[in-house]
C-alpha cells in the first residue's frame, strides 16, 4: 500500500523522521494480504534469499539460510536504555539513552540506501482485544516482513484501529546498497545493537536479520517492553507457553510454563499424551500475557500468531503437532535442503538422507562431520495450522490459569517436579531457576547459569523490581495459580536422560492436575512438596525403581551449596532484592540443616 493510506499523524511524523535518517529508496506499507505475501516471497526467491520448496512436499513454503555469523539472539549486544542505570538493573546491558540515541543515529544514518523501507503495522494479540497491544515496525528486510506476517497479525486491519498508543520498532539489517553495492542473500552487519527505551517504549534494532533480534514483536516488544508495561499496570508479560489439559473425566485446566530458550516450551505446548484419555491443547508456545480477570483469577493470552520453533530434534515422534503445523505455509531458516526440494534436520527422521545441502550451502553426505542444520535453526509456522490449537487460543479474554510451572535444563540436583508451598515460595523458586545455556543465544552451550523466571535475557527493567512485582501480584490475584518447578533433563551417570520427557510429561501434568483438585497428598520436603511415588502414574513406562527414586532424590549437600550460590546471586540486586526472597532462602537453609 501507499503511504497515503496512513492517516495517523504520529505515525506519519515518525515514518518521515526515519525516512530522513535512513534514506531508503522507497516506502511500502504492508496491508497484510495473501497477495502481498506472495509478492514479497517471490521477490525473495528472485533475489536468491529464498528457495521455494517442492509444492508436493511443503505447499507454499520457503527455505532460507542466514549469514553464518547471524544465527541467534545476541545477548551481549542487547541493551535496556532507561534514564537511570538502576532501572535497567544489574543483569541488563545499559547505556544512557541520549548517548545511545546519538550512537544509533550514526549507525542508522543512510543505512537503508538502495532498499525499500517496509511499514508493518502489527497487533500482538487478537486485533481489538483489550489485552492486545499494537506496534509498528519499520524494516528494510523483506525476510522480516514475511516472518512477521506469520508470527503476528499485520496489515490494514491494524492501521484501521490505530491510535497514538503504539510501540515504534525500528529495524535495519545495516547493509546499505551505497554506490551500486551488490546485495547479498542475507544482508547484515558485524556491528549489532538490539536496544530498548523502556520509558519511551520504543525499540531500535541494527545489524541482525535473525529471529528475536529482528522480528521485533517477539522478544523485544512482547517481553522486554511489555514487561515494563505489565509492571506499570499490574499484569504479567512472561516467557511462557500456555496449554489446556483435559482429564479423562472431561475436566479442563490451563497451565502456563516458563522454561529458558530451547528448554522445551514448544514441545510441552503441543504434547501428545501417552496416558489414555488425556488431552492437551495449545494456546501458545513462547509468550504469555496475563491479566487479572473480574473473577480474581489470572487470564492469559498468547500475543503471537505463529511458532518460531527450534528445528533440530523436532520429529513426528517427539513433536507430531509441530510437524503437522509446518507442513505448509512455513519458512525454514538454517536447516538443510534435500535434493528433492524438501527440508531436513538432525533427528527429524530415523532415516538419515544420503545427500543434502547443509545450512552453509555446502554439499553434505551422511558421513559428514558437522550437522547439516544449525542447532538454532528454526521453522516459522502459522499457529492455526497446529492440529491441537485450542478453541480459546484467540479468545480476547484469554484463558484462566490454574498452575504456573518453572523449569530449566539441569543434569543433576533438581527433581522432576516440586510444588511450591505458596505464592511467595513459588516466586522464590522462579527467582532461583538455573539452566544450562543452549544454542538459542550466541555463546557457549551447556554452561549453568541462573535464568530467573526464564526471563534473564528478556526482562526490560531491574530484575529485583521484577521479583517484587511478582510478589505484589500474588497479593492482587484473589485465586492465584499453584506454582511448580519441573526438570525433564536429569541425567544418569552415563549421561543419558533418566526421564523420557516429551509425551510422557503428561504424567507430571496429571499429578499437578490432581494436586490442584486436592485428589492426592504430597510429600513435604525441605525444598517443597514432591509426589509420593505411588501417585506418579508411570504405567507402561520402562522406568526402573532405582531411576524413579533418582528423579526425586534430594541431595541436601548439593542444595546447601545451591543456597550459598543463591545468596551470592541475590547480592547482585542490592537494595532492590525483596526481603521476602531473603526470608525464603534463609528458611530453606534452616530446613536443610
Ligand atoms: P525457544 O523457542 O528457544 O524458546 O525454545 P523452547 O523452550 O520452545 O524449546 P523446544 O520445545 O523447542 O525444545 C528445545 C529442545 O529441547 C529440542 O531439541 C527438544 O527436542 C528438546 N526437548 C523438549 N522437551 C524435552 C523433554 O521433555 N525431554 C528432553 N530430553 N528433551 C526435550
Ligand atoms: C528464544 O530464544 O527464546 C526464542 C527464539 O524463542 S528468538 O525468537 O530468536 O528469541
Ligand atoms: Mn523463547
Amino acid at each position: 500500500m501507499d503511504i497515503s493510506y496512513i492517516k495517523n499523524q504520529k505515525l506519519l511524523n515518525w515514518i518521515n523522521e526515519i525516512k530522513e535518517l535512513c534514506n531508503p529508496n522507497s516506502i511500502y506499507v504492508c496491508d497484510g494480504s495473501q497477495e502481498e505475501y506472495n509478492n514479497i516471497t517471490q521477490q525473495l526467491v528472485d533475489s536468491g534469499t529464498f528457495i521455494k520448496l517442492n509444492e508436493n512436499k511443503k505447499l507454499n513454503s520457503f527455505y532460507c539460510v542466514s549469514s553464518p555469523d547471524d544465527v541467534a539472539r545476541v545477548e551481549d549486544r542487547t541493551f535496556i536504555c532507561s534514564k537511570n542505570q538502576i532501572d535497567a538493573g544489574p543483569i541488563n546491558n545499559w547505556m544512557e539513552p541520549t548517548e545511545m540515541k546519538i550512537l544509533l543515529k550514526g549507525l542508522f544514518k543512510n543505512s537503508m540506501i538502495g532498499r525499500t523501507m517496509y511499514v508493518i503495522p502489527f497487533s500482538m494479540g487478537p486485533i481489538g482485544s483489550k489485552i492486545s497491544h499494537i506496534g509498528v515496525q519499520l524494516t528494510d528486510s523483506p525476510y522480516v516482513v514475511a516472518n512477521m506476517k506469520i508470527m503476528t497479525r499485520i496489515g490494514k486491519n491494524v492501521l484501521d484501529i490505530l491510535d497514538n498508543d503504539f510501540v515504534p520498532c525500528l529495524h535495519s539489517v545495516g547493509f546499505p546498497l551505497t554506490n551500486g553495492t551488490k546485495d547479498v542473500s542475507w544482508p547484515c552487519n558485524k556491528t549489532k545493537y538490539i536496544v530498548h527505551f523502556p520509558e519511551e517504549k520504543s525499540i531500535w534494532s541494527f545489524g541482525s536479520g535473525y529471529g528475536g533480534n529482528a522480528l521485533l514483536g517477539k522478544k523485544c516488544f512482547a517481553l522486554r517492553i511489555a514487561s515494563v508495561m505489565a509492571k506499570e499496570n499490574s499484569w504479567l508479560a512472561e516467557h511462557m507457553l500456555i496449554v489446556g489439559i483435559t482429564s479423562p473425566e472431561g475436566k479442563k485446566k490451563y497451565i502456563a510454563a516458563a522454561f529458558p530458550s530451547a528448554c522445551g516450551k514448544t514441545n510441552l505446548a503441543m504434547l501428545q499424551p501417552t496416558l489414555p484419555g488425556w488431552k492437551v491443547e495449545t494456546v501458545g508456545d513462547d509468550i504469555a500475557w496475563m491479566k487479572i480477570g473480574n473473577d480474581g483469577r489470572l487470564y492469559a493470552i498468547n500475543p503471537e500468531a505463529g511458532f518460531f520453533g527450534v528445528a533440530p530434534g523436532t520429529s513426528y515422534k517427539t513433536n507430531y503437532n509441530a510437524m503437522k503445523s509446518l507442513e505448509k505455509n512455513s519458512i525454514f531458516t538454517n536447516v538443510a535442503l534435500t535434493d528433492d526440494g524438501n527440508i531436513w534436520w538432525e533427528k527429524m527422521t530415523d532415516h538419515i538422507p544420503e545427500h543434502l545441502t547443509d545450512w552453509k550451502k555446502r554439499s553434505w553426505t551422511n558421513d559428514s562431520q558437522e550437522p547439516s542444520s544449525h542447532p538454532n535453526s528454526r521453522f516459522t509456522a502459522p499457529a492455526n495450522q497446529c492440529p491441537t490449537i485450542d478453541v480459546n487460543w484467540e479468545n480476547p479474554n484469554g484463558v484462566p490459569i490454574d498452575a504456573i510451572l518453572f523449569g530449566g535444563r539441569r543434569a543433576t540436583v533438581v527433581p522432576l517436579v516440586t510444588e511450591a508451598l505458596n505464592w511467595q515460595h513459588g516466586v522464590f523458586l522462579g527467582s532461583s531457576v538455573s539452566s544450562e545455556t543452549t544454542a538459542a543465544a550466541v555463546g557457549a552451550v551447556g554452561q549453568l547459569r541462573r535464568d530467573p523466571f526464564a526471563m534473564l535475557p528478556f526482562c526490560g527493567y531491574n530484575m529485583g523490581d521484577y521479583f517484587k512485582h511478582w510478589i505484589e501480584m500474588g497479593k492482587k490475584i484473589k485465586h492465584p495459580p499453584k506454582i511448580y518447578y519441573v526438570n525433564w533433563f536429569r541425567k544418569d551417570k552415563d549421561g543419558n536422560f533418566i526421564w523420557n520427557g516429551y509425551g510422557d510429561n503428561i504424567r507430571v501434568l496429571k499429578w499437578i492436575f490432581e494436586r490442584i483438585d486436592e485428589k492426592v497428598e504430597a510429600n513435604e520436603t525441605p525444598i517443597g512438596k514432591i509426589p509420593h511415588l505411588k501417585d506418579l502414574d508411570i504405567s507402561d513406562l520402562n522406568l526402573s525403581k532405582e531411576n524413579l527414586e533418582k528423579l526425586f532424590e534430594i541431595d541436601k549437600n548439593a542444595y546447601l551449596k545451591d543456597v550459598e550460590s543463591i545468596k551470592e546471586y541475590y547480592k547482585k540486586f542490592g537494595e532492590k532484592l525483596p526481603n521476602e526472597l531473603l526470608q525464603e532462602v534463609d528458611e530453606l537453609e534452616k530446613k536443610l540443616k
